[in-house]
């Protein structure tokens, strides 16, 4: 059997250098948050994706800056580590409620100081700040790198997912919404738009 240049220049153009993008496809959407100012921080997540994911070496970040958590809702793998920072002149505090975060409390610190907490069981952490109770924010902790946050417009995508069959979970602070079997085919896109129970 012969093999063309041409051929295997195709070949080298269309895989060189990113193999696993031709056995990845993609998840997209878009969510309704009936009731909310809009349809942004819902965390889109998959479950049953084998394999081990590691979390990021560098930590993730949560700014205390004029009186707010920012992000507001953060979704991270689990085993990573978020820096909380405080950028207020003013002191604040970090401490949770839930089990998900062994109900830490950090302690309180002043301006351009940080404490660093990591995340090492599934589920919501409800974050809380001692001084000023309207403060609170979430962090998502997820099994996988395959979560993406909506946007205003409620849109989001996960990208280079390995092809399988999982379910697709919806994570809102006020809202509940249906799970979803999908299958992820080696190339192209699943949209998927579960909708909010009222
Ligand atoms: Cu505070």
């Amino acid at each position: 059997m012969r093999i063309s240049t041409t051929g295997v220049v195709v070949f080298l153009l269309a895989f060189g250098g990113r193999p696993e993008a031709a056995f990845a496809g993609g998840v997209k959407g878009k969510l309704q948050c009936p009731g909310m100012r809009d349809n942004r921080d819902a965390v889109v997540y998959l479950e049953g994706v084998p394999g081990q994911f590691p979390p990021a070496k560098q930590p993730a970040e949560i700014d205390q800056l004029k009186m707010v958590f920012t992000p507001h809702v953060l979704p991270v793998v689990v085993g990573t580590t978020v820096k909380f920072q405080n950028s207020d002149p003013v002191q604040h505090n970090v401490f949770t409620p839930s089990k998900a975060g062994n109900k830490f409390n950090l302690g309180t610190w002043p301006k351009g100081e940080s404490k660093a907490y990591t995340f090492d069981k599934l589920g919501e952490v409800r974050l809380l700040c001692n001084v000023h109770p309207e403060m609170e924010a979430w962090v998502i902790v997820t099994p996988n790198p395959y979560f993406a946050k909506t946007g205003p417009d409620g849109s989001y995508s996960i990208a280079n997912v390995p092809a399988g069959k999982y379910t697709l979970k919806v994570w809102h602070e006020k809202l509940k919404f249906a799970q979803q079997e999908i299958e992820v085919s080696a190339s192209g896109e699943v949209v998927a738009s579960p909708s909010a129970a009222r």
